[in-house]
């Protein structure tokens, strides 16, 4: 007999949702918070589906075939098309929307906070944050360089943010919503945000939007609120 919960996995990937959105996801991961979140300030009803990365759900053959990458979140559509890379999601979703701005130079400014996020500091205060979360010891090798790296990351928008309320321009974007979740939890993972002041502002006023709940809201996402964004 499978493990509890493969079923249910299984049954959703198989029927899908004819009405809406479905958000494959796990709930601790800050890359499906950036799509929760973004769904939820659009006011975009979505179902979301559980799953288990560490017990292999995202490495099914049923999984593989909404993304072949084998990683959450992927976004499905009523009509079956699946979008993976919690970037393009942002991207796709935020299109036509306050979130991305209009004007091409202030666009690239975001594309830049989105593509260093992916180069730069999820793979550092993400995958520091996995290791000790994943109950791997502190004398793990790669730590210490991660954490190294990871609070040279969070100086860097430090300076960014001082005297800015936001990444780009004089309102959030999808850059400050790529880059809220794990920078949100970086102490998780051992990565001070103490001498942050900058970047802690910046924190609470991005959880002080209408609308916001916190990664570790585990229920109620599937009942978005309009308000925000
Ligand atoms: N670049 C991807 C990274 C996605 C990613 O790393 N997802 C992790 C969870 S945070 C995952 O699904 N890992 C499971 C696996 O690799 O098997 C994104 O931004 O969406």
């Amino acid at each position: 007999m499978g493990r509890p919960g493969a079923a249910p996995l299984r049954a959703a990937i198989a029927l899908g949702n004819k009405a809406m959105l479905t958000l494959y996801d796990t709930l601790s991961s800050g890359n499906g918070h950036k799509i929760r979140l973004m769904l939820r300030f659009l006011g975009r009803p979505f179902r979301r589906v559980e799953v288990d990365t560490v017990a292999g759900e995202s490495r099914t053959q049923g999984f593989l075939a909404l993304n072949p990458a084998g990683k959450i979140p992927t976004l499905v559509w009523p009509d079956g098309r699946s979008l993976p890379e919690s970037g393009a999601i942002l991207l796709h979703l935020a299109e036509g929307t306050a979130w991305l701005p209009t004007d091409a130079w202030d666009r690239a400014q975001v594309y830049r906070w989105m593509f260093w996020e992916q180069y730069s500091h999820e793979p550092t205060v993400a995958v520091a944050r996995s290791i000790v979360r994943y109950g791997r010891t502190e004398q793990h090798p790669d730590l210490g360089p991660l954490r190294q790296d990871g609070a040279a990351a969070l100086a860097l928008m430090d300076r960014h943010l001082q005297g800015r309320d936001w990444l780009v321009g004089d309102r959030p974007t999808v850059a400050d919503l790529a880059l809220h979740p794990y920078t949100a939890v970086a102490e998780e993972g051992g990565v001070s945000l103490a001498s942050c002041t900058a970047l802690r502002a910046w924190l609470d006023r991005f959880a002080a939007l209408p609308g916001y709940v916190p990664i570790t809201h585990d229920t109620g996402w599937d009942t978005p609120n309009a308000e925000g964004g």
